[in-house]
């Protein structure tokens, strides 16, 4: 057997939706902050994400988090995320992933009922409980990055669709809210197709004439996500089918989605502190998400949600590159 790269993994799926753990093989990636280290790896070492994420390693719908030295004194691990469109400054389900791995493998002290990680995201601070009993990891809260509605109600013109009614907040990633009614088509799995192609023309629309920017975090200027909101969804319990750029739908409910959702709703004055919310993803998985306490971003009223899901480990991996491989940053189908 030969090799001319070698990277460790443990493999996880959170509610469905998958996260490749990197644990070796990598090293330290450049940056004095985890932000600053997601975009050196975005421009100088995206064929590692491609390596990992594409087929015939990953998948269409591949995701992953690299597991980094903290570049803050108050964490315990940095991420940087990574997935086949590149590499989000935040992700929920990889966030659950990872918390669970580093405590079935281990690598972080384990106290029971509850280990706590803190976590250095691109996106900032994030805390994971883990609730633990006999090693096994049940469940993980974590406790997301501040969370804002940027619009509600607001009409863009979709080339196809004409105009659209939706809302954008961030939760750690910026979402655009559409009810699924206003493309007419059914909460059904058979017209993915469908649905996804009107996300993808609503995001592009969004990019195309008012795309968001966060004021504080660099390098987040656009709208990758459109979350189509079922029938009959309230403020306590939603389903959604959640639409990515360049083309695949969140299995999980999506972490930072929830949190987008979440500000949506306090904003309205629907959704108080302190009240479950369950969003359930286009497989039936589900995520409890809550708001615990209400702070600002650059004077933006924000929101601090949680999260809760669970994880499971799929498999330890060693992904090899043989020097004859003719796809040696993998290929996208
Ligand atoms: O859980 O935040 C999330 C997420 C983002 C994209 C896919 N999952």
């Amino acid at each position: 057997m030969r090799s001319t790269r070698m990277y460790t993994a443990v493999d996880s799926h959170t509610e469905g939706m998958p996260t490749r753990v990197v644990t070796g093989g990598i090293g330290v990636i450049p940056g004095a902050t985890m932000n600053e280290k997601r975009l050196h790896f975005m421009e100088h070492m995206d064929d590692i994400r491609l390596f990992l994420m594409n087929e015939p390693r990953g998948h269409a719908a591949m995701s992953g988090a690299i597991l980094q030295a903290p570049t803050r004194a108050d964490a315990d691990w940095g991420v940087v995320y990574i997935e086949v469109s590149g590499c989000l400054p935040m992700c929920g389900h990889g966030t659950i992933g990872v918390a669970t791995v580093l405590v079935e493998t281990g690598m972080v002290e384990v106290v029971e009922p509850v280990t706590t990680i803190r976590l250095d995201t691109p996106a900032g601070l994030v805390i994971a409980r883990v609730a633990v009993s006999d090693g096994h990891a049940d469940s993980v809260t974590l406790e997301n990055v501040p969370s804002y509605s940027v619009r509600l109600d607001d009409i863009v013109d979709v080339p196809g669709y004409g105009p659209i009614s939706y809302s954008l907040a961030f939760g750690g990633n910026f979402y655009a809210m559409v009810d699924l009614d206003a493309v007419n088509l059914p909460f059904d799995r058979a017209n993915q197709q469908d649905i996804l192609a009107a996300g993808l023309a609503i995001m592009d629309a969004i990019n195309a004439t008012n795309p968001p920017k966060h004021p504080e975090i660099e390098g987040l200027d656009h709208c990758h996500h459109v979350e189509f909101i079922a029938p009959g969804s309230t403020a306590e319990y939603s389903r959604h089918a959640m639409a990515i750029y360049p083309g695949w739908f969140d299995r999980s409910p999506c972490g930072t989605g929830t949190s987008a959702r979440m500000a949506e709703l306090w904003a309205r004055g629907e959704l108080g502190l302190d009240q479950d919310f369950v969003n359930e993803s286009f497989i039936g998985s589900q995520f409890t998400g809550r708001l615990i306490r209400e702070t600002t971003v650059a004077g933006i009223p924000a929101v601090i949600p949680t999260i809760t899901g669970r994880a499971w480990v799929t498999g330890i991996g060693q992904y090899l590159l043989d020097p004859t491989d003719p796809f040696p940053t993998g290929f996208q189908f």
